[in-house]
């Protein structure tokens, strides 16, 4: 297993729209194992494959509260496919029904370091979707892992957070990012 690199906004991979996998092999796994150690390395609660490149439906997630249990289990991330340790594999995850009630959470992008603003969405949803060992799956969402479910599934989509926001903040932030990538180069 290893960690992978993050792209990140403004790279043009976050914009395509991810494939769906034709089954969940072993080569699946490993990557879904690569996703969780680079998810827990970068202190996230989810992770989608085009955030590391790869365009495929495919979400790893932990949003499991108490970070330290995180730390410790960055340390033990060896133990690949742990389902039990809070650990999630969404496998062409399809959004079956939403909620009329919305919720606002504010949001974060492991592929926008550095930003955070308030994002609408459906409070409650269901997700169809193949698991580690490519069995059909379909779970009840709310609170945090809906609002994750829902953020991941709009990056196999290419969407990210800040298409949700007004175009105005948008703009502030893409302005900073590009400044920030500009400072970078001449430095
Ligand atoms: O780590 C993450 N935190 C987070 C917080 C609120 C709503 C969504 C997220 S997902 C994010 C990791 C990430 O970028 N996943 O795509
Ligand atoms: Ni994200």
């Amino acid at each position: 297993m290893s960690v992978r690199p993050i792209i990140e906004v403004p790279n043009p991979l976050l914009k395509t729209i991810s494939t769906p996998v034709e089954a969940v092999t072993d080569e699946t796994r490993a990557l879904m194992d690569d996703m969780v150690e680079t998810m827990y390395d970068a202190n996230g609660i989810g992770l989608a494959a085009i955030q590391v490149g790869v365009s495929q439906r495919i979400v790893v997630m932990d949003i499991s509260p108490d970070s330290e249990a995180q730390d410790d289990k960055a340390e033990r991330y060896d133990l690949s496919g742990l389902e039990d340790e809070g650990v999630r594999y969404f496998v062409n995850p399809e959004i079956t029904w939403a909620s009329e009630e919305t919720n606002n959470y504010q949001e974060g992008c492991l592929s926008v370091p550095g930003f955070y603003d308030d994002v609408e969405r459906p409070a409650q949803c269901r997700v169809k979707f193949l698991d580690y060992h490519g069995v059909e799956q379909e779970i009840d969402c709310d609170g945090l892992l809906a609002t994750c479910i829902q953020h991941e599934l709009d990056h196999l989509n290419g969407i990210v957070f800040l298409d949700r926001l007004s175009r105005l903040k948008r703009q502030m932030i893409l302005k900073k990012i590009r400044k920030a990538e500009r400072d970078a180069d001449v430095a």
